[in-house]
């Protein structure tokens, strides 16, 4: 699932190490499906050169999907865009005195022509972010594609057994009424 040269597929960055807390749950999500990712602060506004440089270097050895994680005036993901052609997929991040709507606007409001795949804000942006970038991996990769597949139908199982508790537990209520 990854190039031979860097055995890395996917690029996992946030803006600061503020937003670790969060962005950490897309490594996680990638680790459970054998997926290796760099993971690194680098910011489009502090350290623009050091972005730069690691977009066109991680794409020349094989990264393949670039996520990208910021608050505030969230212009990671949209500069990583800039530099790739690459998917970019970009999860914005609460913490700001707006909780994670600026950012969700400044992610998802990219002009035609470079786009950025907008995901919720927070944890669940991150690990849907995760889980797209096995999803477009898995085009090209029958075995991740069966470890999606197989995730899904764990997924639906713990719906199915959080129903029946529930189901049983008003079942039980009604009884003693
Ligand atoms: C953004 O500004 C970062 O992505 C972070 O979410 C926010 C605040 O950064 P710090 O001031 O905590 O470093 O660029």
């Amino acid at each position: 699932m990854a190039d031979a040269e860097s055995g890395v597929a996917v690029a996992v960055l946030m803006g600061s190490d503020s937003d670790f807390d969060v962005m950490k749950e897309a490594a996680e999500v990638l680790g459970e499906f054998g997926v290796r990712c760099d993971v690194r602060v680098l910011s489009a506004h502090r350290s623009p050169s050091a972005l730069r440089t690691f977009v066109e270097e991680s794409a020349r050895t094989g990264t393949r999907v670039f996520i990208a994680g910021a608050g505030g005036a969230a212009h990671l993901a949209g500069t990583v865009a800039a530099h790739t052609a690459l998917p970019v997929l970009g999860v914005p991040l609460p913490g700001s005195m707006l909780n994670g709507l600026d950012a969700l606007l400044a992610t998802v409001q990219m002009p035609a022509g470079i786009p950025v795949a907008t995901f919720a804000i927070g944890t669940a942006g991150a690990r849907n972010a995760a889980l797209f970038a096995v999803a477009l991996l898995a085009l090209s990769d029958p075995a991740l594609a069966e470890r999606l597949g197989a995730y899904r139908v764990r997924q639906a199982e713990k719906v199915a057994s959080a129903d029946r508790r529930v189901c049983d537990a008003v079942a039980a209520r009604r009884a003693e009424t």
